[in-house]
C-alpha cells in the first residue's frame, strides 16, 4: 500500500517495482480506468521539464485529471517557518496552504529541492514531510531536498534494459558544474544500487564525499583512472560539498572530471548515463553525449514508466 513515495524504502523489493515497470511499459494504457474522475495536483517549488511532461503523461495514460501550480509563478509566496510573524513579503503560511491543495486532488506530487543554506533544514525534507503530514493525500516526491526516486526508478529500469550481464559494473562519477547542485540526484542513485546486486562504484574529488547513509557499503575510489577501470555503465552527476562548512559550495569544478572519450576508454563499452538537464563540455563532452553509448533520451523516457508504476500503486490505495 504505497501511501508515500519519497526513498526507495517506499517501493521495495525492487523485484516487484521492475516487474511493474515491464507491465506498464508494455500495456501503458491498460489501467485508464483506475484513474477515472482521480486528480493528480503537482506542485513545483523549482523548474522542471522532464518531471512536469513526464509525470503529466504518467497520469494521463493512467486517465487521470492533472493540474499544476508552480509556487513561483502566480501562488502566493508561502512562508514556511512556523511561529513568526507575517509582516513580510510572504501572503500565505504553507500550513494553510497545503491543506487547501489536498482538498482539490486526490494524490500530490511535489519538487522541493534543497535550499542548500542550511544542512539540517534540509536533509530533514521540510517541505515534502509537511506535505506528507497536512495534505491528506498520498504524496510522491518530484524530486525533494536529499532524493530524486522517480528519477532513480527510471535509472534503474533503464540499467535493466541495457546491461549486458547480470551483474553489471556501475560508476557514479561527480563531474564539473559552474553553479551549487543539491546532492539529491547522487543520493538517491547511490541509495537504489546499494539496493542491487550490482558492482557500485563511486568517485568524487576530495571534499565532495556524499552523506554515509547514502554510500554504505559503496567502494569510493578517488582515483578517476581506477574508478572507470571495466565500468559498464558510467552514471555522472554533479553535486556541491556535503561536508562540515562546506556544505552547499562548489569547492572547485576540475575539468579533469569531465567525462571525454579517453576516460570511457577505460571502460568496458559502458553506457553514458546523465538525468538531465545537463550542461555540455562541463559534465560530459559533445562527443560522448553525442556517441551510441550515450542513452540519456531512453533513460529520459524512461521517466514515464517510473511515474505511472508509482501513480497506479498510488491509486490502488485511493
Ligand atoms: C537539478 C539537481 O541537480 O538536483 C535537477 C536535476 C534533475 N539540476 C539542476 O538544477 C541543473
Ligand atoms: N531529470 C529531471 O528531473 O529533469 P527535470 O528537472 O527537467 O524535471
Amino acid at each position: 500500500m504505497m501511501k508515500k513515495f519519497t526513498a526507495v524504502e517506499d517501493i521495495l523489493p525492487l523485484q516487484s517495482a521492475l516487474t511493474w515497470a515491464k507491465e506498464v511499459k508494455a500495456n501503458p494504457f491498460a489501467d485508464q480506468s483506475m484513474g477515472k474522475n482521480k486528480t493528480l495536483l503537482m506542485v513545483f517549488f523549482n523548474a522542471s521539464l522532464r518531471t512536469r511532461l513526464s509525470t503529466q503523461r504518467a497520469a494521463l495514460n493512467m486517465g487521470m485529471n492533472v493540474i499544476v501550480l508552480d509556487i513561483n509563478q502566480g501562488a502566493w509566496k508561502l512562508e514556511t517557518e512556523h511561529g513568526v510573524v507575517m509582516d513580510g513579503d510572504k501572503s500565505e503560511h504553507i500550513l494553510e496552504a497545503i491543506p487547501v491543495m489536498g482538498t482539490y486532488c486526490d494524490i500530490i506530487g511535489v519538487r522541493a529541492f534543497a535550499n542548500l543554506q542550511n544542512r539540517d533544514d534540509d536533509y530533514a525534507e521540510i517541505i515534502l514531510n509537511q506535505f506528507i503530514r497536512y495534505s491528506g493525500k498520498p504524496v510522491f516526491s518530484m524530486e525533494g531536498a536529499t532524493r530524486h526516486p522517480l528519477q532513480s526508478f527510471a535509472d534503474l529500469i533503464t540499467i535493466e534494459e541495457y546491461k549486458r550481464t547480470p551483474k553489471p559494473k556501475v560508476l557514479l562519477t561527480w563531474t564539473p558544474h559552474p553553479k551549487a547542485l543539491p546532492q539529491a540526484v547522487a543520493n538517491s542513485f547511490a541509495e537504489w544500487m546499494n539496493q542491487t546486486d550490482y558492482e557500485f562504484i563511486i568517485t568524487h574529488p576530495e571534499g565532495y564525499e556524499l552523506d554515509a547513509k547514502f554510500v554504505k557499503n559503496a567502494r569510493v575510489e578517488y582515483d578517476i583512472e581506477k574508478a572507470y577501470k571495466g565500468v559498464d555503465f558510467v552514471y555522472a552527476k554533479n553535486w556541491s560539498a556535503y561536508t562540515g562548512e562546506n556544505y552547499g559550495r562548489v569547492l572547485h569544478a576540475n575539468k579533469q572530471w569531465t567525462v571525454d572519450a579517453r576516460k570511457m576508454a577505460l571502460t568496458e563499452n559502458a553506457f553514458f548515463m546523465h538525468c538531465l538537464p545537463v550542461r555540455r563540455n562541463m559534465i560530459v563532452t559533445d562527443e560522448v553525449i553525442e556517441s551510441p553509448a550515450s542513452i540519456v533520451i531512453p533513460e529520459a523516457a524512461n521517466r514515464v514508466v517510473s511515474a505511472q508504476v508509482v501513480l497506479r500503486e498510488m491509486l490502488k490505495t485511493l
